[in-house]
C-alpha cells in the first residue's frame, strides 16, 4: 500500500452507475470534477444501458468486482471527498457502507438515486428495492455527510406521502430515525417557476437558497452533477452551506450549457465545461 499525502491537486472518488449516453452516473461526475480541478477516481456500481426512452438493462457488477474495485482504489488513493450515486442493491450499499466506515473517510456525499427521470428503476428486477432502501436508510445515512434527495426520493426514502406543505416531517425523520448528518432537499424537478434548494442540518437554522428556474428539456445529468460539485467543494475544505451554493451556481451554468449547444435531440444532457 502507498498514499502519498503530499499532493495539492483533491481527490474526489465517485461510487456511482455507467451511463453509456455519457450524461448522467459517472460520466457526469467524471467531467464535474474535471471542470472544477479536481482528480475524480471511479468506483463502478453497475453498467446501465439507457437513452431518453428510458432504462433497457441494468447489470450490478457483483459483490466481489464491487469489493475489489473499493480496495485496489483506496489502497492507493486516499480520497478528500466521496460521491455515492446509484446503488443497485441492498448488498452493494452494505459493501458501500461497510468499507467507507472502517477507513474513516469524510465529506461523503448521498444521491440517493432510486429511479431514472426518464423512466424505469435502476435496481436489477430480480433484487428487492425494499431492501434496498432500508439498507441505504441504516446502513448508508448514518455514515454520510450530506444526502442531496429530490422530492421523489424522499418520499420513497422517508416512506411518508411528501407534499410541498409537509416535506419537513420527511426531512425530520431521516435526521432523527436514521442520524443523518445534512440533508439538501433539491427543487429542479418540481413545476415551480422557481428552484428551490433547501439544506437542512440537525440544531441549526435551515438555510434556502431560491433562483428563478431556468427552462430547458436538456437536463439530463442535473442530479449527479450538483451532488459531484457538491463534493468536489468540500474536498477543497469548504462548509458545506457554502459548497451548496457554488455547486448550485454550477448546476446552473451547466445547465444554461446544455440548453445552448444540445447534444441530442429530447432529454440531453447538462454540460459542465
Ligand atoms: O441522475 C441519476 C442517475 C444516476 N446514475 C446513473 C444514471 C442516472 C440517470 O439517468 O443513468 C447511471
Amino acid at each position: 500500500m502507498s498514499i502519498r499525502k503530499s499532493r495539492k491537486k483533491k481527490v474526489v472518488l465517485s461510487i456511482a452507475g455507467s451511463d453509456n449516453t455519457g450524461g448522467a452516473g459517472i460520466q457526469a461526475d467524471i467531467k464535474t470534477c474535471i471542470a472544477l480541478g479536481v482528480y475524480p477516481a471511479t468506483v463502478i456500481t453497475a453498467l446501465t444501458a439507457q437513452n431518453p426512452d428510458g432504462i433497457k438493462s441494468v447489470q450490478y457488477v457483483g459483490d466481489k468486482m464491487l469489493r475489489d474495485q473499493l480496495t485496489a482504489t483506496l489502497d492507493y488513493l486516499r480520497p478528500d471527498a466521496v460521491k455515492i450515486g446509484m446503488i443497485p442493491c441492498a448488498d452493494a450499499a452494505g459493501i458501500i457502507a461497510e468499507t467507507l466506515k472502517n477507513g474513516n473517510y469524510s465529506n461523503i456525499v448521498l444521491d440517493p438515486v432510486l429511479s431514472a427521470t426518464a423512466g424505469g428503476v435502476f435496481t436489477n428486477k430480480d433484487y428487492d428495492s425494499d431492501r434496498l432502501k432500508e439498507a441505504l436508510c441504516s446502513k448508508l445515512l448514518p455514515i454520510v455527510d450530506c444526502l442531496t434527495p429530490n422530492f421523489k426520493e424522499l418520499y420513497k426514502l422517508s416512506g411518508l406521502e411528501v407534499s410541498e406543505f409537509n416535506f419537513t416531517h420527511c426531512i425530520d425523520k431521516l435526521l432523527r430515525e436514521f442520524s443523518a448528518k445534512a440533508i439538501i432537499l433539491t427543487g429542479g424537478d418540481t413545476e415551480e417557476v422557481y428552484v428551490e434548494d433547501h439544506l437542512f442540518q440537525p440544531g441549526k437554522k435551515s438555510i434556502l437558497l431560491k433562483d428563478l428556474k431556468f427552462k430547458s428539456i436538456h437536463t439530463h445529468g442535473t442530479g449527479c452533477t450538483f451532488s459531484t460539485a457538491t463534493a468536489c467543494y468540500l474536498s477543497k475544505g469548504l462548509s458545506l452551506p457554502v459548497a451548496m451554493k457554488k455547486a448550485h451556481r454550477f448546476t446552473v451554468e451547466a445547465i444554461k450549457r446544455g440548453a445552448r449547444y444540445p447534444i441530442m435531440l429530447d432529454y440531453g444532457p447538462v454540460q459542465q465545461s
